[in-house]
């Protein structure tokens, strides 16, 4: 870190005290900057992991490598880790790096606006900042998909959203319905079929499965973590999994190439795993691999075979007072309906009235919907940058590691203005453009636009993704274009 970037002791906000708000925080004191404030609407840290609280939830990107670099943590219990764990782990950075006096929990940002070169922000409860940097670490999936399911009103049992989980209600024995078949109602459907009476799952769509074994970290191999930093650090940075992320990020990126047709073959193949062809035919998705984002589980076609669980496919039924009535006329008792429904994704940053240069806010910017210069900068918006921001790189990442990379980005950015002694940074208009039309024609030609529904597509069908692969991502990350940016 230069002597300019330490010497800043400019005023940042940060909206969001998720993982990755909470890692620009750690940044800053890093670099000795206290001047800055997280703003939080909850009452603690933790973003989606505080929000998702679900039976069965599980990060489906490896602990270690969904894990701060920074922050290395020998007591993962699995290679893939339940919410709670990543939650409590997020807790225990937020201390380590003495980061709560910083936070203002309660307090959710309802404007931001440019004025006289800095941001003033306004909290719902009346509280005013005053900032040179505004840092949005909103998160990209908290918004709640409610679906408007003919009936759903009528219902006498508890029916509540996956994300906003009702921890009130009984679940053992009961006779529980599960709709969507995203990561989440799988892990929920897999979870509940171990304690619930009866399971239903409702598939709109159904999902192509990729299978990972879940093992237990021993305690040889954590005391071995704990006592070997190397160690520690070699698995975070595991050279076969990097390997098999970036095959990954090639095989979207490029349906027909080869890493798309091994995991085409992958799936397929796990689709035998199904004894029953009627209940295989049922399942096997009408669309290719990976155009939704891939699911990995460790036992879901085992699940779905169980005898306490049925699947329902298609979108073709209502609820009723006592349970939900497929498309053949049959009613199907439930006492629980959980809605596995997703998230509205494109409200990035929204409500939250953001407003830059010339009174124009983000909203009317966005109007066709949200996108970003490298999914960092939005022209008009001097020094206001965000964390995980739109048509980043989303597909099964460790968005830890996307957030890292983008914050790095940030800082030389603001290292460059201040080097240059001036106060504000924007992206230029014309490269954003440029960046965009560029990002729109390789978006097309990603599996994510090879015809499904999914939540990476935009208002009009196309991916408002990060097109290219993770390692170009980094690429960029590494060594902004100055040229692309007005310095004043
Ligand atoms: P997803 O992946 O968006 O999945 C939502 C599911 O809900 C999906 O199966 C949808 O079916 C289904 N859905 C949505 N609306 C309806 C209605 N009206 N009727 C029936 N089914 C419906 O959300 P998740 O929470 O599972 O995962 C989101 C991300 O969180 C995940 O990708 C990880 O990044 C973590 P569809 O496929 O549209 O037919």
């Amino acid at each position: 870190m230069s002597e300019h970037c330490r010497s800043d002791n400019k005023r940042y906000v940060i909206i969001g005290a998720g993982m990755s708000g909470m890692l620009a925080g750690i940044k800053l004191l890093s670099q000795g900057n206290s001047n800055f404030s997280i703003y939080e609407k909850a009452e603690k840290i933790g973003g989606t992991w505080r929000e998702n609280t679900y039976p069965g939830l599980t990060c489906d990107v490896p602990a270690h490598s969904y894990t701060y670099s920074f922050a290395p943590n020998p007591e993962w219990s699995r290679v893939l880790a339940g919410g709670d764990e990543i939650q409590a782990y997020f807790e225990s950075v937020e201390k380590m790096y003495k980061l709560t006096p910083y936070i203002r929990f309660n307090e959710e940002i309802e404007s931001c606006v440019y004025q006289d070169g800095k941001y003033v922000i306004t909290s719902k409860n009346g509280t005013t900042d005053v900032a040179d940097f505004v840092i949005a670490a909103t998160g990209v999936l908290h918004h709640p998909n409610i679906p408007r399911i003919a009936g759903m009103d009528t219902f006498q049992g508890d029916i509540f959203h996956s994300a906003r989980w009702d921890h009130s209600v009984a679940l053992d024995n009961k006779r529980v319905a599960v709709i969507g078949t995203g990561s989440t109602g799988v892990q929920i459907v897999s979870a509940l079929s171990k304690r619930s009476a009866r399971v239903a799952h409702f598939q709109r769509s159904p999902q192509w499965i990729r299978i990972v074994e879940n093992r237990a970290f021993t305690e040889e191999e954590k005391a071995a973590f704990r006592n070997n930093p190397k160690l520690l650090k070699d698995i975070q940075n595991d050279k076969e999994l990097q390997e098999n992320i970036e095959k990954f990020s090639q095989a979207i990126t490029d349906p027909d190439s080869p890493a798309m047709l091994e995991i085409d073959q992958e799936v397929h193949e796990n689709l035998s795993l199904i004894k029953d062809v009627s209940l295989r035919e049922k399942v096997t998705p009408n669309y290719r691999p990976a155009c939704k984002r891939i699911i990995y589980s460790p036992d879901f076609y085992d699940v779905i075979q169980r005898e306490n669980v049925d699947v329902f496919v298609g979108g073709g039924f209502e609820v009723v007072p006592n349970g939900i009535k497929t498309e053949d006329g049959r009613v199907h008792e439930f006492d629980v309906i959980v809605l596995a429904t997703g998230f509205q994704t494109d409200k990035f940053v929204r409500p939250i009235n953001v407003v830059g240069e010339n009174g124009i806010s983000l909203d009317e910017v966005w109007n066709e919907g949200p996108t970003a210069y490298l999914a960092v900068a939005v022209p008009g918006f001097p020094n206001f940058f965000m964390l995980n921001g739109p048509s980043g790189p989303v597909g099964n990442f460790s968005l830890i590691e996307i957030a890292e990379h983008q914050w790095s980005y940030i800082e030389k950015l603001i290292e460059r203005l201040n080097s240059a002694g001036k106060s504000n940074i924007s992206v230029k208009t014309s490269a954003y453009q440029e960046f965009e039309a560029k990002r729109v024609k390789a978006a097309k030609n990603t599996i994510f636009a090879t015809g499904c529904q999914s939540w990476y597509l935009d208002k009009n069908g196309v991916p408002a993704t990060w097109p290219w692969t993770r390692s170009r991502f980094f690429e960029e990350m590494s060594a902004p274009n100055f040229e692309n940016f007005t310095i004043a």
